[in-house]
């Protein structure tokens, strides 16, 4: 992949830049920001931002939107903090955590059929706010020092441009590769979805990305959804 690197000092949000340039942008395009005034999650929920994260959004084009993109993050993301040492795990489905505590998010959004923008947040040196401090962490407070984001910037894309390879080639591989780094497989757990709010034993996720759950009434299968664990 050829890389072209946009760095910002200050955008609202990576995501939303890339996706106004995406359609005339090459594949491989990628936005950086120092910080964001207006980082998103899913569904419009509040990503935070501050000086000192790796916060990145990359243009992509595959020959189909696939939502089993998302993993393909995921996995760049997980190997990435294996390369310093650190045991992240895939959260169902676009999250990673290391022990009980968030890392990063994926945001993928696209166009369907024009361009895929696989944004990805990683905290690395910032300051994790107050209201996070009970579920998020930081590379800085994992290894107890800085690292610079110039090292872990191109460890990330060597890493997203493998797994982004292994995807075109078979989303299988992909598949096969995120049962064995996520984290809640075997697990009970409570999955808030838009039809309501569902839990049992997360079993597998499935060929074609969804979560397999078995409640009490039976297998679920779920394409959409936020998982919690119940730690205690
Ligand atoms: C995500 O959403 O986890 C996707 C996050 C994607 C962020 C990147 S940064 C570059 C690009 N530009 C953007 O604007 N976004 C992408 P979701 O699964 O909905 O999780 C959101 C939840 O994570 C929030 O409601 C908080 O509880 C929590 N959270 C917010 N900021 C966090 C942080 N810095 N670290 C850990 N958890 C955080």
């Amino acid at each position: 992949m050829k890389w072209r690197i946009i760095r910002l000092e200050e955008v609202g949000s990576t995501n939303d830049y890339a996706r106004g340039i995406a359609e005339e942008s090459p594949e491989g395009t990628v936005v950086i920001a120092k910080r964001q005034t207006a980082g998103r999650g899913r569904k419009g929920r509040k990503w935070a931002s501050p000086e000192g994260g790796l916060w990145m959004s990359v243009i992509l084009k595959p020959e189909k939107t696939d939502p089993r993109l998302v993993f393909v993050g995921a996995l760049a993301v997980r190997e990435t903090l294996a390369e310093f040492g650190i045991t992240g795990w895939i959260k169902w489905p676009n999250d990673v955590w290391v022990g009980e505590k968030k890392i990063a998010g994926i945001l993928t959004e696209g166009k369907a059929g024009k361009f895929v923008v696989m944004g990805i947040g990683l905290n690395v040196n910032n300051e994790i706010p107050e209201e996070l401090k009970e579920s998020a962490t930081s590379m800085r407070e994992l290894l107890g020092r800085e690292v610079p984001l110039e090292e872990v910037l191109p460890v990330l894309l060597k890493a997203l441009e493998r797994w982004y390879r292994v995807f075109e080639e078979s989303p299988l591989k992909v598949i096969d590769e995120t049962r064995r780094r996520t984290l809640i497989l075997g697990k009970f757990v409570k999955v808030i979805t838009d039809e309501g709010v569902v839990s049992g034993i997360a079993r597998d996720v499935l060929e074609d990305g969804s979560l397999l759950l078995e409640t009490e009434e039976g297998p679920l299968k779920i394409l959409h959804g936020d998982v919690s664990l119940r730690f205690r």
